[in-house]
């Protein structure tokens, strides 16, 4: 009942804004064993505590675009959660940006922090900007409007903004510049996804993909099996994707499916050469409308305005491009194409009712995105401590610790799991270890 009422009076409160709400629906059913099992977080108004971000930043960004025409645009910035560490999420510049959004990404980014086992709270910004077709002098104007009003509200032990979609080195490159400026410190632990030049960290860019294949290796194992000779559909083309199809190619694996907003790609032999993932990553840097021209270049199959969902020659699917990628038809589809790993990487890749779905089919295991793609933000801590000890560590020591990183939240899950007598159940274990870590702190804070 507590969690029912909850959920019931947000969605009163707040229900314009529903990508919010099927998070919070998600976190909530999902730690359930564990929310009962706790009397105490009723009395402390805990759920509703966590569902309230502590600061939510909406500030206007006003820029000259090369023509000279004066824009507007609006920036956010969520501090959600502070309990265990700085407000730490990425920045996403993307048209449809609005605070439902960013909301829902602050709320999940908490849980996911939680999980990495490092000292990070939950945060998330970014603005209703559309980076496409923008000049570089654009961008540039842009991300320093953008700092001049964020600057006053960040710092590395306050909140440490990074990259999301339509964020990346180049952008964090302009930001760290203005925040410079305005400060006058050399604070680099402001911001993480930082060029190497000024503190940067190495496997960054590579961190979300790789961390997401470290984690399916050891879905892998406990079926086992390996990723040896395994074909794997990834949704997007994007930073993440790009990651998954380096790290899958490595370990002997093969991205043969991937997709953009304007249909999907089949590659039978895979994203598996070094010529192939670079053109991928210029492909995303010039265009990251349309993925056609991989089909051009290399010869193989593009289908327009689809998204390949329920083909039956993969052995993984890992939707890795944006929220709500997956509704319950394309569920059903993928039920019935008999596929057996189904490994979220986005956030919020699922819609609620087919994730339910999926996870009530026997013989697919679903792995939850907050545990998946947690390797960024973990590299991204790691980042935070090299700049606080200005040093930097080798590759090597970044991606073995990234590695030990994805076993342990996916061991952690597992425990949790197990612990509430669910079983294996990985959506529920990510659940309950991420909320466990947040409830814990706040309840030890105090009541505020
Ligand atoms: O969704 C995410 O975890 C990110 N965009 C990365 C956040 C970060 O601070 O590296």
């Amino acid at each position: 009942m507590y969690i029912e009422n909850t959920i019931d009076q947000l969605k009163l409160k707040y229900e314009n804004e529903p990508e919010f709400l099927q998070a919070v629906e998600e976190v909530f059913h999902a730690a359930e064993p564990l929310i009962k099992a706790h009397p105490e977080y009723e009395k402390a108004d805990l759920l509703m505590r966590m569902a309230e971000p502590e600061r939510m930043i909406r500030f206007k960004v006003v820029w000259t675009d090369d023509k000279g025409k004066v824009r507007t645009n609006v920036g956010y910035r969520c501090q959600f959660n502070g309990a265990i560490g700085p407000y730490k999420g990425g920045l996403r510049f993307q048209k449809n940006v609005n605070e439902s959004i960013i909301k829902f990404l602050g709320f999940e980014q908490t849980f996911k922090n939680a999980l990495t086992g490092l000292p990070i709270g939950g945060g998330k910004g970014g603005a209703d900007f559309d980076p496409s077709g923008k000049s570089d002098g654009e961008i540039m104007r842009f991300c320093q409007s953008y700092m001049s009003a964020l600057y006053r509200y960040i710092g590395p032990d306050r909140d440490v903004p990074a990259g999301d979609m339509g964020v990346g080195k180049r952008e964090i490159g302009y930001l760290f510049g203005q925040y410079r400026r305005l400060k006058g410190n050399f604070e680099n632990g402001v911001l993480t996804g930082k060029g190497l030049s000024y503190g940067g960290s190495l496997i960054r860019p590579e961190a979300t993909g790789y961390g997401a294949v470290y984690y399916l290796c050891e879905v892998l194992k406990h079926e086992n099996d390996t990723i040896e000779g395994k074909r794997i559909g990834v949704s997007g083309y994007g930073n993440v994707a790009w990651g998954i199809m380096k790290k899958a190619a490595e370990l002997g694996g093969k991205v043969t499916y991937f997709s953009g907003p304007d249909g999907y790609i089949h590659d039978e032999d895979g994203v598996d050469t070094p010529e192939k993932i670079a053109f991928i990553e210029k492909m995303r840097r010039e265009d990251p409308m349309h993925c056609e021209p991989y089909a051009k270049k290399f010869g193989c199959r593009f289908v327009a305005g689809e998204k390949f969902w329920g083909v039956r020659d993969v052995d993984i699917l890992m939707p890795a491009a944006v929220q709500n990628d997956v509704d319950l038809e394309h569920a059903e589809k993928i039920a019935a194409s008999g596929v057996k790993y189904y490994i979220e990487v986005a956030n919020m890749p699922t819609v609620y009712e087919a994730l339910e779905y999926l996870r009530k089919c026997r013989g697919i295991i679903v792995a939850p995105s907050k545990a998946v793609n947690a390797g960024g933000v973990g590299v991204s801590a790691l980042e935070m401590s090299q700049n606080a000890e200005r040093l930097s560590w080798s590759e090597e020591e970044i991606d073995g610790r990234l590695k030990q990183m994805m076993v342990k939240i996916y061991e952690a899950s597992v425990k949790a799991a197990e612990e509430y007598g669910l079983g294996y159940d990985l959506v529920a274990g990510a659940n309950i270890a991420g909320f466990k870590k947040v409830a814990e702190a706040m309840m030890e804070e105090g009541i505020f």
